[in-house]
C-alpha cells in the first residue's frame, strides 16, 4: 500500500470505490474516464483525501491521483477473487438484480464468500489510511462495497456515508437474494445512505421494514435496535456543468465539430453514447431506428445513427452475447438500408473516443438517444443538454437545438420532464418519439433544451457533493 498524505488539521476524506480512478497509457498514468470518476474529480482537491480501491493488478501505482494531492491506496486482489467478487457477485448477481432483472442474476455461494472477503480487505485498508488523517469522513461508493459501512462502523466512530450509483430495486425483487439481510445490515453501518432518486430510497426503506424485524422506520430515518439512527436521502448525481460548457466552446472541440459537420453533411444525426451494457438498451434502440427507416422512406439517406459503445465487462458471458447481438443488428440494418454509393445508416464504434470528440459529437447531434431499459441516473443525458446549451448563443434561431430522447426508466427522467420521454420496451413508441423530436420546431427544441440545461446547472456536481458530505 502506498500514498497516504502527511497529517493536516483539516478534516480528511477517505473515498472508497471498486477501482482506483487511474489507468496506465503507455508508460504514463492517467486519471480514467467513467461516471463515478467524472463525478468525484472536482472534489478531491478541496480537502486531504485518500482514495482506496482495487489496484487493477498493478503493484506500481502512482502515490497520488495525477494532477491532484489525493493519495491512492491500492487494494490487491487475487485473480480468483476478481472473478468471484467482481465478475461474479457484483456484475452477474447484483447488477442484473438491481436493474430490475433486465439480465438474469446468478446466485453462487462462492461468489458471495469472495464478496465478503474483498469487502473486509477494503474496510481494513480504509481504516488504516484513515488513522493518518485528522477527523476523517469515510465515503463509500456503490454496489461492489455494500458490506463496507458495517465493517467500518465496527472499527471507528467517524462519520460513514454511502452512495449507491445504481437503482435500488423493489423489495419484492431484492428479496430473491439469498443474502439480502446481510446486505441491508451492511448498508445500515453508514450514518447516511444516499440514492439518486426518491423512488430508490423508498425501495430501500421498504426492504428494511419488510425484511428486518429489529428496525423501525421514522420518516426518512431508520432506527436500529441499539438506538443508532441511519438517515436516508435522495441526492441525484450530476456533472461539472462549468467544465463541460467551457470545453464545449473550446477551439479544439469547435475544430472537431467542423470536421464532423463536413463528414455528415446533408444528414441529421441521431447519437447513442453508452458502455456496451445490456441495461443501456442498445439493441432495442437499433430496432427502433430500423422501424423508423421501415416506416419513413423519405428519411432514407437523410438520417443516420452514430452509436459509440465503450467496451465493458468483456469477461462476463452476457456481455459477450450482447456484443454479438449488436454486431448482428448493425450489419442487418446497414445491409437493408444502405444505398449504392451512399454512406451507411448506422455508424458503430466499439470503442471509446477522446473527450474532445465526445463533446463534438454531442454538438453535432440532432437527437441524443438515451434509452436504457434501466439506469441509476445517466450522466450522458446531463452532459448532452449542458454542452448543447453552451453552444446555443452562437447558433441562429432557425438552427434550433439538439433534442434529448430519454427513457422513463432512468434516474435522470425524474429531473428532466422536458425531454422527449419514451418507454424503451415499446419499439413503435420509441420510433414515433424519434420522428416527433426530429420534426419539432426549432423554437420548441430550444425552449426544452433551455429548461433542461438550467435544471442540471442548478443541481450540479458541487451541489451533489456538498449534500453528500456537509451535513
Ligand atoms: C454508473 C450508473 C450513473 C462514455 N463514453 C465515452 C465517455 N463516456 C463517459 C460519459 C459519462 C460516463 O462515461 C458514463 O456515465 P453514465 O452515467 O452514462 O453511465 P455508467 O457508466 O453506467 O455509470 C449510472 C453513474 O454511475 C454515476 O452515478 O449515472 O446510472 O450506471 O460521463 O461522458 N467518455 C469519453 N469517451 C467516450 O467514448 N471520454
Amino acid at each position: 500500500m502506498s500514498g497516504t498524505q502527511p497529517r493536516s488539521e483539516e478534516p480528511g476524506l477517505v473515498v472508497l470505490s471498486n477501482r482506483l480512478p487511474v489507468s496506465r497509457v503507455g508508460n504514463k498514468w492517467q486519471t480514467s474516464a467513467g461516471g463515478l470518476v467524472t463525478a468525484l474529480l472536482p472534489l478531491v482537491s478541496t480537502r486531504p483525501t485518500s482514495w482506496v480501491g482495487w489496484d487493477g493488478g498493478s503493484h506500481k501505482l502512482p502515490e497520488k491521483l495525477p494532477g491532484t494531492d489525493a493519495g491512492l491506496v491500492g487494494v490487491g486482489l487475487s485473480r480468483a477473487d476478481v472473478k468471484a467478487y467482481y465478475d461474479g457477485f457484483s456484475n452477474a448477481t447484483l447488477w442484473p438484480l438491481f436493474h430490475d432483472l433486465v439480465g438474469t442474476p446468478e446466485f453462487q455461494r462462492s461468489w458471495w464468500e469472495a464478496y465478503q472477503r474483498v469487502n473486509r480487505s477494503f474496510a481494513e485498508a480504509a481504516l488504516k489510511t484513515g488513522e493518518e488523517l485528522s477527523s476523517p469522513t469515510y465515503w463509500v461508493q456503490d454496489y461492489q462495497l455494500m458490506l463496507v459501512p458495517q465493517l467500518l462502523r465496527a472499527g471507528t466512530d467517524a462519520p460513514v456515508r454511502y452512495f449507491l450509483h445504481i437503482p435500488f430495486p423493489a423489495p419484492e425483487l431484492f428479496a430473491r437474494l439469498p443474502w439480502r439481510d446481510q446486505l441491508l445490515r451492511g448498508l445500515l453501518g453508514a450514518d447516511t445512505v444516499s440514492f439518486h432518486t426518491e423512488h430508490y430510497r423508498r425501495n430501500f426503506v421498504r426492504a428494511c421494514a419488510l425484511l428486518l424485524t429489529d428496525v423501525t422506520v421514522r420518516g426518512r430515518d431508520i432506527v436500529l435496535e441499539d438506538g443508532r439512527v441511519v438517515h436516508t436521502q435522495a441526492n441525484p448525481i450530476s456533472i461539472d456543468t462549468t467544465d463541460f460548457a467551457e470545453d464545449a466552446r473550446s477551439e479544439e472541440v469547435t475544430g472537431r465539430l467542423q470536421r464532423l459537420r463536413r463528414q455528415f453533411a446533408g444528414r441529421r444525426v441521431l447519437l447513442g453514447v453508452d458502455r456496451l451494457d445490456y441495461t443501456k438498451g442498445i439493441p432495442e434502440r437499433l430496432l427502433a431506428f430500423e422501424r423508423l427507416l421501415e416506416d419513413r422512406e423519405d428519411l432514407h439517406g437523410r438520417v443516420c445513427l452514430v452509436q459509440i459503445a465503450v467496451p465493458s465487462r468483456g469477461d462476463v458471458e452476457e456481455y459477450q452475447r450482447l456484443r454479438d447481438l449488436v454486431d448482428q443488428l448493425v450489419g442487418r440494418i446497414n445491409g437493408r438500408f444502405t444505398r449504392p454509393g451512399e454512406d451507411v445508416p448506422v455508424h458503430y464504434f466499439h470503442r471509446g473516443v477522446a473527450r474532445e470528440d465526445l463533446l463534438a459529437y454531442y454538438l453535432l447531434a440532432d437527437l441524443m438517444l438515451v434509452t436504457p431499459l434501466k439506469d441509476g441516473m445517466n450522466l450522458v443525458a446531463k452532459e448532452f443538454v449542458t454542452v448543447q446549451h453552451a453552444a446555443l448563443s452562437a447558433r441562429s434561431a432557425t438552427e434550433g437545438a439538439g433534442a434529448l430522447v430519454l427513457s422513463e426508466f432512468t434516474g435522470a427522467a425524474d429531473e428532466m420532464p422536458q425531454a422527449y420521454l419514451c418507454n424503451p420496451f415499446d419499439l413503435d413508441g420509441v420510433s414515433a418519439v424519434m420522428a416527433t423530436a426530429l420534426s419539432a420546431a426549432p423554437e420548441e427544441r430550444r425552449r426544452r433544451l433551455d429548461l433542461l440545461a438550467r435544471r442540471v446547472r442548478r443541481h450540479d456536481i458541487h451541489a451533489w457533493a456538498e449534500r453528500e458530505l456537509d451535513q
